[in-house]
Parts: C-alpha cells; structure tokens; sequence
C-alpha cells in the first residue's frame, strides 16, 4: 500500500513524538552550525535546549526568501563543504535563485520521500517512469530520478527535449509514468492529438505532475487526453524540493511527510496561527535536514491542511492543493481571485484550449487582470462575451478576456508563466 508503511501509517501522537524530538535535533543544529539562526534564536530569547512542545516553535521568527538571500550561497548550511556533496537551487520565480545543500544522508532521505510520492501514485518496481523535468539545478529532474531509482522502477531521464522526441521515448520505451509539470504534460498531450497517434500506442499510467499550480479541470483534461491517472506532488527547493506532499490515489489532499516536516498554516497578513480547514500561508520547517535546515520557512503558497487519517490507510496530514501563492493573489473591487480559479473556469468553457496567461496591471488603485487564452476561432466575439460572462459569474471579478489564435501563447517545458504582473513599480 504505501512506500514505507511504519512511517506513513503512524498514529498521531507517535508522530508528535518524533517531531518533537527531530525539531530539538533540528533547533539545536541550526543555533549551534549557522550564525544568521544563532542571531535569530538570541533576538527572540530563544534557546533550542528549552523546547518543551511544538507550539514551543511559534516563539521562533520565520525565515524568508530574502534571508536565504542575504545568506548565498552557503550561509545557510549547517556542515563545512566538505560533507555536502551536492547543491541545487530554487527556480527563482521570484528572482531570488537561491542555493540549497545535500549531504550524502540528506540525498538518501530525498530518495525515500520521493520514492514515497510515487508508490503513492501508484507506481513500483515494473513501471518505466520517464522524466521529463530539466536535469539542472531545479530539484524536480533528480529528485524524481533518484526517487524511482530508489523504488526499483526503471528510469528514463530525458530531460527537456521537443514535444516529439519525448513522445517518441514514451512510445519507443513504453514508458508507463510521466513525470513533469501539469502544463508540460498538456503540451505532450495535445502533441499526441496533433500528431494522430491512436489510442493504445502509449502505455502511460501513471502521471506524477507538479512542481507548479494546476486545478480538477486541469487534472480531468490531462488524464482524458493521455488516459492516465493524475496525481498532484508539492515541494520546494528550499527545503530540498520534491517530496514534501503528494497525492494518494484518492486524491483528496496531498500527504505531507511529517516525519521529516513541520508545516503549519498562518495567515498571510497576521501571521497568527489558522484551524484546520482553512486556507492560509504555509510554513515550513524542516526535521532531518543536514546541510541546510531550514526553520519555519514562509513558503507564500496557500493551502489548508487535514489531520484526519485519509481513507488510504496513510495517518500524515494532508495539505490541500496550493490554491496560489500570496504574491499571485488578484484582487479586484475587494475581491480575491487566483489564478488556478480562472483557469478551473477556462477549461470548462467549450471552444477555449488549455493554454491562457493572465496580465495583471493596477489601475485606479486596484488590480485589473486580463485574462488570454487561445481559441480555436480567435475572431469570436459571442464566445468571448460567453468566457467574460462566465468568469465574473464564478468568480464574482470582471476580468477582460481576449482570445487568441492557438499556438500563440508560449510553451515552457518547465514550469509555465500564466501570470504576467505588471503591478510592480519594477515590473517589465
Ligand atoms: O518546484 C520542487 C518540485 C519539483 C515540486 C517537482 C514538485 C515536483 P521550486 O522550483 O523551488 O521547487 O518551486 C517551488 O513551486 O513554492 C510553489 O509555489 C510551486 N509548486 C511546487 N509544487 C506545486 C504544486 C519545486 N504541486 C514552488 N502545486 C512552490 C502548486 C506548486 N504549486
């Protein structure tokens, strides 16, 4: 049932326990091997021997983008050099590309996460898992690699390549799990239409997509188009990359590794603490991490999380999708939309395609968000009054909507840029 049953299937309080005792490992590595958490933990009369609880942690100050920042490369790790044997980095959306450090045990454990999110997903040993993530210094290529390696799964790295010659490996090799981001998956997927190729010529499954924001539509499309079953998975580079979460599949919520993070849910404007249930920022910490622990890192992607053992036998809390990151969020007239909302919409208008972006500008003091997505017959008012109409009646928002001939609109093998916020004063 599950990659490491002892783990996954713990009972609450045995998993409070560990958490406990790794975050006092954790807390005290940190305050002891990294002078930005020792500056840190003194300004906040913190010593890590004094935890007595989790909620010990909240006395702590969040770490930030911008401290990992002030820190890089290697001011952040908590080993001399000697014993890292590997770095990454973050994708630097943001444009704050930041490094992050392995050594030989943290790679191992990178392997179990990752090798956990695929038997999840509902592969092992006999699937041909291709990746189609970009080997480099994004984490999601060789965190999945190692994963299936790790799983005993047979492992095609392709890496980036064009559309064809990735469905032609799938073909050739029979691949039976696909691993890249939703948006690349629909590209492949509406390559394979184009190109004719009958169904039953790909032997694809399984589709372990993530590294970036998608919706149920999204998903139903995808495993419509490729027939396969979709699971979502969510990390971070910052600590460590994919691993953190990812879908059973029942597919109601992502299970988090707590034996090896702590998230908590805040909100984004208060940063106090929210119940279960509900939607806010998610912080993490992490509980095993050698060489560069990282403490209550502001991770401005917003989810909400479940205890509630889920149905699959797995007792780790589950996080819901990531709804958007805070810096993402379009408020119109005082209300809040997210780009994975519109798109949800998009994909249930007929006429419209998968592919749209979403150009955020400020005007008259609020946001105005104009929505591009391609259509088939670009020239058709009716339907773009129809996709006008039906986001403001989901959304409660008037976003302008202008369609597009397709094709237009760039493809990423990567993660894709759906929104272009031009809100910034230092936006291009
Ligand atoms: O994207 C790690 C990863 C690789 C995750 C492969 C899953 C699969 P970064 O490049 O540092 O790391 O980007 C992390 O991507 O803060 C989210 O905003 C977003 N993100 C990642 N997974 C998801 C997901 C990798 N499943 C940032 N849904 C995160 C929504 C996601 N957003």
């Amino acid at each position: 049932m599950t990659g490491q049953p002892d783990r996954e299937a713990m009972d609450r309080e045995e998993i409070v326990q560990l958490q406990l005792e790794r975050l006092e490992a954790t807390l005290n590595r940190a305050q002891r091997s990294v002078p930005f958490y020792q500056r840190r933990f003194a300004e906040a009369g913190f010593d890590a021997e004094g935890l007595r609880s989790l909620d010990d942690l909240r006395r702590l100050p969040f770490t930030t983008k911008r401290d990992l920042r002030d820190n890089h490369p290697y001011g952040m790790f908590a080993v001399p050099l000697r014993d890292v044997v590997r770095v990454h980095a973050s994708s630097g959306t943001t444009g704050l590309a930041t490094a992050v450090g392995y050594t030989r045990n943290d790679l191992k454990t990178w392997s179990d996460l990752v090798a956990r999110i695929l038997v999840a997903g509902g592969v092992g040993k006999d699937d041909v898992v291709q990746v189609a993530f970009d080997y480099g210094l994004f984490t999601g290529a060789f965190g999945f690699h190692q994963g299936a390696e790790r799983l005993g799964a047979s492992v095609i790295p392709v890496s980036s390549a064009s559309a064809r010659r990735q469905l032609g490996i799938m073909k050739d090799y029979r691949s039976t799990a696909l691993v890249c981001t939703p948006s690349h998956a629909m590209t492949l997927a509406d390559a394979a239409i184009e190109a004719g190729l009958k169904p039953g010529t790909l032997s694809l499954r399984h589709g372990l997509f993530g590294a970036e924001p998608w919706s149920e539509s999204m998903r139903a499309d995808l495993q419509a188009k490729l027939k396969l079953v979709a699971t979502d998975n969510y990390g971070l580079s910052e600590v460590g990359g994919p691993g953190l979460a990812g879908e059973c599949l029942d597919r109601r919520g992502l299970h988090v590794a707590e034996d090896h993070f702590l998230v908590e849910v805040v909100d984004p404007e208060t940063l106090a603490p929210v119940p279960d249930g509900t939607v806010g920022e998610l912080i993490v910490t992490t509980l095993t991490r050698e060489a560069m622990p990282v403490v209550r890192f502001r991770t401005h992607d917003l989810a909400s999380l479940t205890r509630v053992p889920c149905a699959c036998g797995r007792t780790m809390a589950r996080m819901s999708r990531v709804k958007g990151r805070t810096d993402d969020l379009i408020l119109v007239k005082g209300a809040r939309v997210f780009p994975s909302e519109i798109e949800a919409v998009l994909l249930e208008v007929e006429g419209t395609e998968p592919h749209y972006e979403i150009v955020l500008e400020r005007r008259h003091g609020g946001d105005e968000a104009l929505v591009r997505v391609e259509a088939a017959t670009p020239g058709d008012e009716n339907l773009r009054g129809a996709v006008e109409r039906r986001l403001a009646s989901e959304l409660g928002v008037a976003v302008a909507v202008e369609l597009v001939a397709p094709r237009t609109l760039p493809r990423s093998e990567g993660k894709a840029r759906r929104v272009i916020d031009r809100r910034r004063p230092d936006a291009p």
